[in-house]
């Protein structure tokens, strides 16, 4: 027999049918508290959603360490043998909450470790470099890939202007226009923590890492019409596609590995390992595996687990840190203000964010929506001679770095090869085959084609010709042939972050 509907405070409600009126006919009486309760909890069920990544699904499961990297780092969650539960969130990063999944765009790729030492969270994308390397364009960034404040819409214009004006980008948005701008599922794509952070080993010694989540799946993209009918067809085709293949038992993984770089090397390394529009080429650092993450698990409440999920860079553990990237000292900041605004002050109290297998003792308090606390006897101040939690420098196992100098704005230091185009002319000349090159070409003309300023649009071929000057003859050419046909066929980016 099921159970009785019941108020907020558990007592039993009379009908979910009928409100309470004068006569059948007459007014509905204010004091039919479940009629008000029911209205009122149901005008609060949105939250807002994430500025960045609103669209996105995920699903629990576990980390296990196969290999031995306890050279590198102490973290409990990388020692050998280690099985820590996680959560894992994939996005796509401009499209609002309904939008559809195949929008050409970057993926998000955010785990969260519930680790022994406290959560420790890494959140990445599917592609290993960014658009941009300094925190302070990133608004602008966003904003100009989002939607226009008049008529609310997208505008190839405003996208274009930016990337061709922050030349920093070419490295992302040749990735993101290639192959990889369009995954078949979040199972078939792989992940990246994409920026450097530190490691730090029992001894105290220092390297600089970087993550690489490899599919297991493989990787698999569609082209940009199959996509387009994809996002009609089914808006929710990844979401659909990963909680399916959960609930049949087919568990979707991926091989965890990193690059490792000795702390000296940064210094004198021939790309600056913290800019974060560069790789590391693999033939500098090999790909060093750690162990296998593997998602078993569908949330049993999809606002609940996913929506509240919050993760953040600065959810660190002993034996790991940030480094000197300037995108990432700032999200450490982002991420948590973002919370507190989205789904409010305690939100790490919620039981998807809190952890599992460790405790927390801390002098924060009170705030809306408390509910755990420390016992009564325990000070609410420190220091203290009562016996409360006591701050332990070596129980944290911080990494460092050297850093001196006055206060100014100014771009970090260029190292021997640093330059905007370079890897990406690598990418496109030596990762992409002869076909990808052909798609590729396709997707930059149709989205340069939708460009309506001449002086925006020779920008954006400018910027595609220093990338590789033939592939920039031969956009201007397709351009000049397509002429008014290209800006009709425009393909839509959905690009953000
Ligand atoms: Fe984010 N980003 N970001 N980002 N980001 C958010 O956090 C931000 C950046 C990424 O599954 C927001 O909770 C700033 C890089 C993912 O819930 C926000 C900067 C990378 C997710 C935010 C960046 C990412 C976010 C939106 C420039 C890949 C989804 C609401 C310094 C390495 C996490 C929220 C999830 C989400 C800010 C750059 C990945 C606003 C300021 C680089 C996967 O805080």
């Amino acid at each position: 027999m099921s159970e009785n509907t019941t108020t907020q405070t558990g007592s039993p409600v009379a009908s979910d049918e009928h409100s309470l009126t004068v006569g059948a006919d007459g007014v509905t009486a204010l004091h039919d508290r479940y009629l008000v309760e029911k209205l009122a909890q149901f005008n609060r069920e949105r939250i807002p959603e994430r500025i960045v990544h609103a669209k996105g699904g995920g699903a629990f499961g576990e980390f296990v360490v196969t290999e031995d990297v306890s050279q590198y780092t102490r973290a409990a969650v990388f020692q050998p043998g280690a099985k820590t539960e996680t959560l894992q969130r994939f996005s796509s990063v401009a499209g609002e909450q309904g939008s559809p999944d195949t929008w050409r765009d970057v993926r998000g790729f955010s785990v969260k470790f519930y680790t022994t030492e406290g959560n420790y969270d890494i959140v990445g994308n599917n592609t290993p470099v960014f658009f941009i390397r300094d925190a302070i364009k990133f608004p602008d960034f966003i904003h100009s890939q989002k939607r226009l404040p008049g008529s609310g819409l997208r505008d190839a214009d405003m996208q274009w202007d930016f990337w061709s004006l922050s030349p920093e980008s070419a490295h992302q948005v040749t990735y993101l226009m290639g192959d990889r701008g369009i995954p078949l599922s979040w199972r078939e794509m792989p992940g990246f923590g994409s920026h450097t952070y530190q490691w730090i080993n029992a001894a105290g010694e220092r390297f600089w890492v970087k993550y690489h989540f490899t599919s297991n799946q493989g990787n698999v993209e569609i082209g940009g019409s199959e996509a387009e009918i994809i996002a009609g067809a089914d808006a929710d085709h990844y979401r659909r596609d990963l909680y399916e293949a959960i609930e049949a038992g087919n568990f979707p993984s991926w091989d965890v590995h990193v690059q490792v770089m000795p702390y000296e090397d940064a210094k004198s390394y021939r790309f600056n390992p913290f800019d974060l529009t560069k790789v590391w080429p693999h033939a500098d650092y090999p790909l060093i595996k750690v162990g296998t993450h593997t998602l078993n698990r569908n949330p049993q409440n999809f606002f609940a687990e996913i929506e509240q999920a919050a993760f953040s860079p600065a959810n660190l553990v002993p034996g790991i840190d940030v480094s000197p990237d300037k995108m990432l000292m700032a999200r450490v900041f982002s991420y948590p203000d973002a919370q507190r605004y989205r789904v409010g002050t305690n939100y790490n109290q919620i039981p998807v964010n809190a952890p599992h297998a460790a405790s927390v003792h801390s002098y924060t308090q009170d705030g809306a929506q408390r509910h755990a606390y420390n016992a009564p006897d325990v000070p609410v101040y420190a220091p203290n001679s009562k016996g409360g939690p006591v701050a332990d420098a070596a129980a944290a196992g911080m990494g460092s770095w050297e850093s001196d100098g006055a206060l100014i704005r100014a771009a970090a230091t260029l190292h021997a090869e640093d330059d905007d185009f370079g890897q990406a002319g690598t990418l496109y000349r030596e990762v992409y085959d002869d076909a990808a090159k052909e798609r590729f070409l396709e997707t930059i003309t149709g989205a340069v084609g939708g460009v309506k300023s001449p002086e925006i649009k020779e920008r954006a071929i400018q910027y595609w010709t220093n990338v590789d000057a033939t592939l920039g003859a031969k956009l201007r050419e397709n351009l000049a042939t397509a002429g008014e046909t290209a800006n009709e066929s425009a393909e839509y980016v959905g690009v953000g972050e």
